[in-house]
């Protein structure tokens, strides 16, 4: 089937890229936006998130004619939903944006058209949710118009690339709706296109990120070990994983993020009695904040109040924009809980921005200039390539906290530095 008019609805992380990249291969993009400042920017060719090489995309594809952005959905051949599914207070899946979005797409569905959801989701979210919504158009869901759920499963700070290279999973609510969610992915993936039914494909993405998930928080109770016993958890991992059926992946200040710390939550929520091990391991990632505090607290010799603090690296992992879920800005607000001041720096901050509470500067210098302890927290290039001969004279910090393993300990010490690591069971004197 061809697809001469697609809509797609959400233009964040993955809408956006998605419909520049159609737009791009000659296809007619509505983009579809809630939000006045989304769409005007857009309209004037600019982008209100960064991604290696999505501005020029955007741009092209806008200059070109071939994307327009709008308000509200029109008629289209395919629609496609990918605005975000975060979580209530209390870990449910909050379906308000995707409710809304195919509320939105109703009056303008016709016979014949294609709706896919791309919104990571709770299991049965495209069968039991989404259809009876689309259905109130009259028409019905792999009879009238076909119906899939198709994850988005691209790695922020590679999304261009992978949305195109990486295996697509496309489940319809019956055969022929996969059939044809595959050709409309067949302009632009030349990765493996992977057909199934919808529930199976909803539960492809959240095991893949759970898994993740549960594989990161082994790293990360490994790394509480290892400072029980006092040794050094990243020669360790290194040296557990020469073992050919072993990949410990990398401890940290946590799990961040709006994918993996929020999609096991939607397993959890749909079967508590079936997801002690997932439940856990959400618990131990979202505890690894607290696990940093407790270590800058031991340097600081059991004693956080009136400290300065330096805090850098905000964003939820290196080389991205994104502050959701950010296991640093969690660190940050329990330091001040602790009663220490604390300077958060991030490059991708726009001069001084306030996220979820927390001041973030951009400003390198004037964060580290009064602190007593730097504690680095996501490993940013900018961040990687500091020199300590040149960090000595921004700051008067003699002691550092390594919570990525990103420092060379020796250039750092023998600047005059005490180096302190996550993960190594140190002692202060
Ligand atoms: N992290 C660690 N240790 C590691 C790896 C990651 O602590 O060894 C932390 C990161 O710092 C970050 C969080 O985990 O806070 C998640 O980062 P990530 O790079 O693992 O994943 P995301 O959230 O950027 O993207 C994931 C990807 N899923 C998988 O790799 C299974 C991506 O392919 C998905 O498309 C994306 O979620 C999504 O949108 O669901």
């Amino acid at each position: 089937m061809e697809f001469n008019t697609i809509c797609v609805l959400g233009l964040g992380y993955i809408g956006l890229p998605t419909a520049s990249t159609f737009a791009n291969k000659g296809k007619k993009v509505i983009g579809v936006d809630i939000n006045p400042d989304v769409v005007h920017s857009l309209q004037n060719g600019e982008v209100h998130i960064y991604e290696p090489g999505l501005g020029e995309l955007v741009k092209s594809a806008v200059k070109s004619g071939k994307l327009v952005a709008q308000l509200r959905p029109t008629f289209a051949d395919a629609f496609i939903i990918a605005v975000p599914t975060p979580f209530h207070d209390g870990k449910s899946a909050n379906m308000d944006y995707v409710v809304a979005a195919a509320e939105s797409i109703v009056p303008f569905l016709r016979k014949g058209n294609l709706v896919i959801l791309e919104s990571t989701s709770p299991p049965l979210t495209t069968q039991e949710l989404l259809a009876p919504i689309l259905e109130k158009s009259g028409l019905i869901a792999g009879q009238d118009f076909f119906l899939a759920y198709s994850p988005e499963r691209v790695l922020p700070g590679r999304i261009l690339e992978e949305l195109i290279e990486n295996a697509r999973v496309i489940g319809g609510i019956d055969r022929q709706s996969a059939e044809v969610g595959r050709d409309l992915y067949n302009v632009f993936v030349i990765g493996d296109i992977i057909l199934t039914d919808a529930t199976t494909a909803e539960m492809v993405k959240l095991m893949e990120n759970t898994t993740r998930d549960v594989n990161i928080a082994i790293a990360n109770e490994f790394s509480r070990l290892a400072d029980r016993f006092g040794i050094d958890v990243w020669e360790a991992i290194q040296i557990a994983n020469l073992h050919p059926r072993i990949d410990i992946l990398q401890p940290g200040p946590g799990v961040g993020g709006h994918c993996i710390s929020v999609d096991p939550w939607f397993l959890v929520e749909k079967a508590p009695d079936l997801t002690k091990l997932i439940k856990t391991a959400r618990q131990v990632n979202d505890g690894q904040p607290e696990f940093v505090v407790a270590l800058t607290k031991r340097l600081m010799k059991n004693d956080l109040n009136g400290k300065t603090i330096a805090a850098l690296g905000m964003t939820y992992k290196p080389n991205v924009d994104d502050m959701r879920e950010s296991p640093a800005l969690e660190v940050v607000k329990l330091l001040e809980v602790e009663g220490t001041q604390v300077f958060a720096y991030d490059p991708f901050a726009n001069d001084t921005e306030c996220f979820s509470g927390v001041q973030v500067s951009n400003d390198l210098e004037s964060v580290m200039k009064d602190a007593e302890v730097l504690i680095f927290l996501v490993g940013h290039q900018i961040l990687r390539s500091l020199k300590a001969e040149e960090v000595k004279h921004l700051t008067t910090a003699h002691v550092v906290l390594d919570t990525i393993n990103i420092l060379d300990v020796e250039e750092w010490t023998s600047n005059g530095f005490q180096v302190y690591r996550l993960g190594e069971g140190f002692q202060v004197a």
